[in-house]
């Protein structure tokens, strides 16, 4: 450990919280020792400006055949003809997408936050929603899933310039099939931003939209299980304008160990235990939301297809932040989130959103999601109850000292 005592404190109080707490949002993960010592490694002393052999500074050998293999990794994995892996996340990846296929004032389509959206899916406070025209996609209000017919009937009406689907969320497979043919119709490009299920994606649990997307971005970090990072897939025809839309339009020059940590991240991602992991964190997520309306509560659109779920508490009374700080003083660390046509301010929703990628990643299965889904309900149905929080939270650590913090990839 290093000598700074100040950081080395805070540090190792940080590793642990990690092992002693469910780690629920289903937007984290674990990332493997080879993925975090790439992201430690000599390449974050080197600067890439450009693309392999088109670069602006000297000293690239390593830095062009690196990128060559990340690159040639991740067309393998999703079967995609074209990869840009040098966006620095998921937002910078998305304004890439968008860039590539749009100008300033051009109207876009994509989820409204509630139905289970994203910020750069047009949302009004983000640049998608202030350089573009957004037009919301809501789900239905009694099924809370998409109606495909009203979206291609919508966008009919808008023309959109480009289609632009993704979640994070929405717990139901999307029809990216569907998609294309509602794009085509109105000659539209469809961008898919997969950043939530790229894992279950490659994993094979969950649509691939390579075949049908004209763009697919996505983070390395959610259900793939890499480094903090973005990644964009298009089609060869539009490599170029994805690229020049990364760099120079966006960013400077790409994080290395960034993109060897991604690289490391796509090998593991490639092996056959990768499979079983993304595969187990579909069934882990299916479970739990099995077991949680078993016990009392409602999950929106009736259950889940994917690692993630969104539980309405009204029955309990209790509202998503309330809950969300019960839990974590119970050692269940979780988000507030809203549900959709939520009555609920943002702040203060009527949902918490519940994920398994990490628990997954700890080497759980059905039993213990069982003893998830207990404990969850246990604290909603007491959420004031300070003496049950914590002899919860130490019921908990007991139990996760025989669960490592660190996938095994074999
Ligand atoms: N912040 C991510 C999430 O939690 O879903 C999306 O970028």
């Amino acid at each position: 450990m290093w000598k700074d005592e100040e950081v080395s404190a805070i540090y190792g109080r940080e590793v642990a919280r990690q092992q002693r707490v469910l780690r629920m949002i289903p937007s984290e993960n674990i990332m493997s020792e080879g993925v975090r010592a790439a992201l430690g490694g000599v390449f974050c002393n080197k600067y890439a400006e450009g693309y392999p052999s088109k670069r602006y500074y000297q000293g690239q050998e390593n830095n062009d055949a690196l990128e060559r293999l990340a690159q040639a990794r991740a067309c393998a994995l999703f079967g995609a003809e074209h990869a840009n892996v040098q966006s620095y996340s998921g937002s910078p990846a998305n304004m890439a997408a968008y860039m590539a296929v749009c100008e300033p004032g051009d109207r876009i389509m994509g989820l409204g936050l509630n139905s289970g959206g994203h910020l750069t899916h047009g949302w009004k406070v983000n640049f998608s929603g202030k350089l573009y025209e957004p037009h919301r996609i809501e789900v239905e209000e009694g099924t809370e899933r998409l109606n495909y017919d009203k979206i291609a009937e919508m966008a009919r009406e808008v023309k959109p310039k480009v289609l632009f689907i993704g979640t994070t969320s929405y717990s139901r497979v999307l029809d990216f099939k569907r998609f294309r043919e509602i794009a085509d119709e109105v000659g539209a490009y469809l961008v898919t931003d997969i950043a939530h299920v790229a894992g279950l994606v490659v994993a094979g649990a969950y649509p691939n939209p390579v075949p049908y997307a004209d763009i697919v971005t996505m983070t390395s970090h959610k259900t793939l299980r890499g480094p903090r990072g973005g990644m964009i897939l298009c089609r060869e025809k539009l490599a170029q304008a994805v690229d020049r839309a990364v760099f120079p339009g966006i960013q400077g020059g790409p994080h290395m160990n960034q993109v060897m940590a991604l690289a490391v991240a796509l090998g593991e991602a490639a092996r056959p235990s990768f499979r079983a992991y993304g595969q187990q964190v579909v069934k882990n997520a299916q479970c739990l939301a099995d077991h949680l309306t078993r016990l009392g509560l409602r999950i929106v659109s009736g259950g889940t297809d994917c690692h993630m779920m969104v539980v309405d508490l009204r029955a309990k009374n209790v509202d998503g932040k309330t809950a969300a700080t019960a839990l974590e003083k119970s050692g269940i660390v979780c988000n507030f989130n809203a549900i959709p046509y939520d009555p609920n301010p943002p702040r203060r929703p009527s949902g918490i959103r519940l994920g398994t990628p990490c628990l997954t990643s700890r080497g759980f299965k059905e039993d213990e999601m069982a003893k998830v889904a207990s404990w969850i309900v246990r604290i909603l149905d007491d959420p004031e109850n300070a003496e049950l929080q914590a002899k919860t939270a130490s019921e908990i650590e007991a139990f996760l000292k025989n669960y490592p913090v660190s996938p095994v990839i074999d």
